[in-house]
């Protein structure tokens, strides 16, 4: 399997987040993927290709294109106000409010950003158009014959929604693959996102869609981030009705009960008719992480993957979280070891 990197996420490092009310060290740091792709070479999973440039056409259709707009220039607009220092909101707009722009970069940030987690600074825009780049090139390996790549990006994007970014993410890339397969003759296909939080915000871009089906097993919102979506009752709408599927799970969950989540994911997914997958791949409901409550080990990961080759579909595995930093190598890996076996 290929594994597509770019160095450009180095761009994005975030010295320090919020977290209940502490100022602490960012937990999402460039460590995370250079052991990833430590573990990639050591395994020999296969070779390591660098990223194409696809502009912003597959972004635009994920994203809001006042969004867009805002991201690629927040930076240039807080630091001509508040210099070379990360910046975070200081307001967000209280339910009922006007959305109209604002003057403040402060304030803009309020209407974009949902926490106080994912701090802009100057690359960050780079970093985030190289990670979508990256995993547009990993759909391009696959549609191109190979069975499966590996957009091995951050930062990573399942918390950034149409017009809104957090939870560590920017810009959506597993939902711009998911895209980008669409675009390339793929007519149903699917999201599997199994990081330990819910896929909040590519659940919101194909929410009223039933092209891309999305799948999400994640901690129970009502006790873990991202808190006000990834409930079983939120199935799509319109058109997506019933083309969303969350599966959340209790703090303290081990294989048994992951696995059973993981069988009726999977089923779902066969039974869209799926041509092609696209998994949201975070290894954060690791025993060990350090901001997460779930209990799957090493060894979990492996059947994860076999379980995920059993669809035999054409995926693209794409990056998002794992803070567990010293066992992110080989937890990752063996998802797409087992893939392969
Ligand atoms: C991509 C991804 O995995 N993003 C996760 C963002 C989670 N941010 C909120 C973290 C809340 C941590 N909860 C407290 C644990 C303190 N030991
Ligand atoms: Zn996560």
């Amino acid at each position: 399997m290929k594994t597509v990197y770019s160095d450009l996420h180095g761009l994005q490092h975030a010295e320090a987040e919020y977290i209940r009310g502490k100022r602490v060290a960012s937990f999402e740091m460039p460590r995370r993927v250079e052991l990833v792709l430590e573990r990639v070479r050591a395994v020999a999973l296969g070779p390591v290709v660098g990223i194409g440039d696809y502009g912003l056409e597959t972004v635009g259709k994920v994203h809001d294109a006042e969004f867009v707009t805002f991201l690629s220039t927040a930076w240039q607009a807080w630091s001509a106000e508040n210099g070379e220092i990360d910046a975070f909101p200081n307001a967000w707009p209280p339910p009922r409010a006007s959305r109209r722009a604002t003057k403040r970069p402060g304030a803009e940030l309020g209407r974009f950003c949902i926490d106080m987690s994912s701090p802009i600074m100057a690359g960050t825009w780079t970093a985030a158009k190289a990670a979508v780049d990256a995993a547009v090139t990993a759909v391009d390996i696959v549609a191109g014959g190979d069975h499966a790549a590996f957009a091995l990006c951050r930062p990573p994007g399942h918390h950034a929604g149409r017009d809104y970014f957090g939870g560590y993410c920017f810009l959506n890339n597993a939902a711009a693959a998911a895209q980008a397969f669409r675009d390339r003759g793929y007519g149903k296909v699917a999201v599997l996102d199994i990081d330990y939080h819910h896929g909040n915000g590519t659940q919101d871009i194909f929410y009223d869609r039933a092209d891309v089906l999305t799948v999400s097993i994640h901690a129970d919102p009502q006790v873990e981030y991202p808190y006000y979506s990834g409930y079983a009752e939120e199935t799509g709408e319109g058109a997506g009705a019933d083309f969303n599927l969350n599966l959340p799970l209790p703090w303290g969950t081990e294989y048994t009960g992951y696995g059973a989540a993981l069988a009726t994911g999977l089923g779902r997914i066969a039974a869209h008719g799926t041509e092609a997958l696209v998994v949201s791949l975070g290894v954060d409901t690791f025993g060990g992480d350090p901001i997460s409550h779930f209990k799957l080990v090493s060894d979990d990961f492996t059947r994860i993957g076999q379980a995920i080759g059993g669809l035999s579909l054409p995926t693209v595995f794409v990056m998002e979280g794992g803070y567990a930093v010293e066992e992110i190598g080989v937890n990752a890996v063996n998802v797409l070891s087992g893939f392969k076996a």
